[in-house]
């Protein structure tokens, strides 16, 4: 079963990963460098089995970076929670006003003026994926504002015209906006292939939550390559993931135990059911899966 490298990974870490103190102080046991291969042909995708994947919120926020925006509004108005810490943290350490969590996600969503305030995430994956800044030398040698790229649609226009090319990136890591984001890219850069009539991937994802992260980037990955496949005529093929610090947190402990004692089952299928005019033009409803029964959610916490 592909889930098997999944949970092999997982194992390979708790059993020999390098305990280390993380940014976030909880500490982990951590590898350098992990590959995991699936094959997306004929709807297979990366959804685990063994625990309960929240795939339309991971599906959600895909749509939201294609929208570019980088304010957790419109996440917030559909319910997703998935970046509501970072712009919270924010808020009560700038303005000193000690509110909660629930709280502040419930002004965001009311109050269309304090969201733009407070509720902005900076120059994260949306912004740069087609948005990306350039810079414009004058003659005098200071440098004006350029026109934003677009990355995706750059690349599914090099896809379409010129598929043998080995530039067709994503890129994520803007060296020159780090300290502006909330959270520097994770899951930094996409590269697409064509060979056989099929569209393969290769991420590159600087940091990994095994745990927590990993199943949901594993998911909004393959379901990108979904998307960009069905806009330019080709099959899905295979998603290459590779992990840089690739870890688990010392207190998913019972999590890993728990899932290490269960067997993938089941083999789910994405379906999309139309043809959008442009990558930018998916809903949610869009997406269809098919054959999963997951066993039960396990919660773990999140380190922040
Ligand atoms: N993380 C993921 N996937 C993501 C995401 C975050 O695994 O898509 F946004 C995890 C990796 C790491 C933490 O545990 O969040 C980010 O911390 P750092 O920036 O210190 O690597």
């Amino acid at each position: 079963h592909p889930e098997q490298q999944y949970l092999d990974l997982m194992q390979q870490i708790w059993e020999t990963g390098s305990q280390r103190v993380d940014r976030t102080g909880i500490g982990t046991r951590s590898i350098a460098g992990a590959m995991l291969r699936y094959d997306l042909a004929d709807g297979a995708m990366p959804l685990l089995t063994t625990k309960r994947v929240y795939w339309k919120t991971a599906t959600r926020e895909m749509l939201w970076f294609l929208t570019g925006e980088t304010n957790i509004r419109p996440l917030v108005l559909q319910g997703v929670k998935i970046w509501n810490e970072w712009p919270h943290a924010r808020y009560v350490k700038e303005s000193g006003d000690d509110v909660s969590l629930d709280e502040f996600v419930q002004r965001i969503a009311d109050d269309e003026a304090f969201a733009a305030r407070w509720g902005d995430l900076g120059p994260v994956y949306g912004k740069q994926w087609v948005d990306w800044p350039t810079y414009r030398y004058r003659k005098d040698g200071l440098y004006e504002r350029g026109e934003g790229i677009n990355q995706v649609a750059e690349v599914i226009d090099s896809l379409r015209n010129n598929p043998g090319s080995r530039r067709h990136i994503i890129e994520g890591w803007n060296v020159a906006e780090l300290d502006r984001m909330a959270l520097p890219p994770c899951h930094k850069t996409y590269q697409f292939h064509v060979a056989e009539g099929r569209l393969n991937c290769m991420l590159y994802q600087r940091s990994c939550d095994v745990a927590l992260g990993l199943p949901f980037n594993l998911w909004s990955a393959a379901l990108l390559v979904r998307m960009m496949a069905q806009q330019v005529g080709l099959e899905p093929g295979e998603l290459v993931w590779m992990g840089g610090d690739v870890h688990l947190y010392l207190n998913h402990e019972d999590l890993i135990t728990e899932q290490l004692g269960r067997t993938p089952c089941g083999s789910p299928t994405l379906e999309i059911s139309r043809k959008p005019e442009t990558i930018f033009d998916y809903k949610i409803d869009d997406f269809v899966v098919h054959d999963y029964a997951p066993q039960a959610p396990i919660k773990a916490p999140v380190a922040v």
